[in-house]
């Protein structure tokens, strides 16, 4: 039992750092991941050219899992005994300093949508269609059915991870920035600086835990759930950022 103890010495934020299995999950995913991450929607955020009727739905249709976000950790807290073993112990102090800091995190996605002519009321009462409440869904059912390294995969992980990237791309130039007013576009762009990568651990703090709590060896059909978890949450996000394109058409 205890050689089969993953205790990480590299760097954080290097996969090399991480067991064979974990690398193989990584690299299995990476396609699903691109066509989020690489999404048209994003792109002409980044340049600025999204209709607007696309940035309503992206923004409206993307909030019940900003709002809910904590609410899926919360729900993964619950699965913890602390002292159990170190990978809970490390995901215990994940989960409840991350839920703080994503009180925020939702304050921001209302300033953005509110610099967009977007209020509260259409984000909290307008109905996003079924392709873009799916994520949520997938999320609730993942956290409250799923192992607790899964559902961190599918949340954490996954949807962290791809955010960190396309937010990251959004924010190489200042071209969606300058798009906005001078005076709102600190609040516009600060959910999208937040989670833009370039420093962020969060993903990476998450596939440390993922790979404490199952070890340096994986059994392949453990692996496999993994795998399917991770490209579901990006294959569920692609489904929202088309349908919010459709829409706008
Ligand atoms: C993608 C739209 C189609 C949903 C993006 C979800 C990103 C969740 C990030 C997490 O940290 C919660 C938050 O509000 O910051
Ligand atoms: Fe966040």
């Amino acid at each position: 039992m205890q050689n089969k103890e993953f205790q990480r010495t590299g760097p954080l934020m290097d996969l090399h750092s991480y067991p064979a299995w974990a690398q193989d999950m990584m690299q299995a995913t990476v396609a699903a991941k691109e066509k989020v991450v690489g999404h048209e929607l994003f792109a002409m955020m980044r340049e600025a050219s999204l209709p607007a009727g696309a940035t309503y739905q992206f923004l409206v249709g993307g909030w019940p899992v900003i709002e809910q976000f904590p609410q899926y950790m919360a729900v993964n807290l619950c699965k913890i005994q602390y002292g159990r073993s170190p990978g809970e112990n490390m995901a215990r102090r994940y989960l409840m300093r991350n839920i703080r800091v994503e009180q925020n995190h939702a304050d921001h996605w209302v300033e953005w949508a509110k610099a967009c002519g977007i209020g509260m009321r259409d984000l909290f009462d307008s109905q996003a269609p079924v392709e873009s409440q799916a994520l949520n869904h997938w999320c609730w059912h993942s956290c409250e059915r799923a192992s607790l390294a899964t559902s961190m995969a599918v949340t954490n992980l996954a949807i962290e991870g791809s955010t960190g990237e396309w937010a990251t791309q959004i924010c190489s130039t200042d071209t969606y920035e300058q798009s906005f007013s001078a005076e709102l576009r600190r609040a516009a762009t600060r959910w999208l600086r937040l989670h833009a990568q370039y420093d962020d651990t969060h993903p990476w703090e998450a596939l440390e835990i993922i790979c404490m709590l199952i070890g340096r060896q994986a059994e392949s059909k453990y692996v496999d759930i993994l795998v399917h978890g991770i490209s579901n949450s990006y294959q569920y996000m692609k489904l929202s950022l088309d349908r919010s394109l459709a829409l706008a058409g």
